[in-house]
């Protein structure tokens, strides 16, 4: 795994709170993994009356759009266990993942500009299968201050402090299709 922060592009303007590791799994992994999500009964996201391309499951906890509260969800599969204990290593002590959201985006899908429900805590975000730009950007006057991370496959991100709390991030419409798992801990 290598830690990324002094590499990336224009480390000046990064968010604060964002940190990046290229090559936190194996390929081998990251195939089982694909085939995994893949193998879910994926829904499209739903946002109250409104449906987004990329298809979800989420395990633990799922934000209901429609009642505008947090629900409990399926519990986390086996399978994910590996990579929780990974990812809850890379948070360092303290670090509770309580929930996971997989994604596929298909060609041409990605996701529009927003900031994580504020339920949630830290967000960790695998990317697996097709690299993506990951945009972030906030007000900063008249103009937005913007940020863009190239998140390869087999990378994680890890969103905290101004990072999550103050930038939006988007991902525009993915070349090929992309897979993430987006681990969340709770907040106290
Ligand atoms: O696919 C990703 O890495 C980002 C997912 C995301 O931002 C979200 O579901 O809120």
């Amino acid at each position: 795994m290598t830690e990324q922060l002094a590499l990336f592009a224009d480390n000046s303007s990064a968010p604060e709170g964002l940190r990046y590791a290229a090559d936190f799994i194996s390929p081998e992994v990251e195939r089982e993994l694909i085939a995994r999500i893949a193998a879910l009964p994926l829904q499209p996201f739903q946002f109250g009356q409104y449906q987004g391309k990329r298809r979800v499951a989420s395990f633990g906890f799922r934000y209901d759009y429609t009642e505008r509260r947090l629900r409990e969800a399926d519990f986390i599969p086996d399978w994910l266990g590996p990579v929780i204990e990974q990812v809850e290593t890379f948070g360092g002590p303290r670090t509770e993942i309580a929930q996971v959201l997989c994604t596929e985006y298909d060609t041409g899908v990605g996701i529009g500009w927003h900031r994580d429900r504020p339920h949630f805590d830290r967000i960790f975000g695998l990317s697996l299968g097709s690299p993506c730009k990951f945009r972030f950007r906030h007000p900063a006057g008249d103009k937005w201050e913007r940020f863009t991370l190239e998140a390869q496959p087999r990378s994680i991100y890890l969103l905290s402090g101004a990072a999550r709390e103050v930038w939006e991030h988007s991902i525009p419409a993915v070349e090929a299709p992309r897979y993430s798992i987006t681990l969340r801990t709770m907040r106290d």
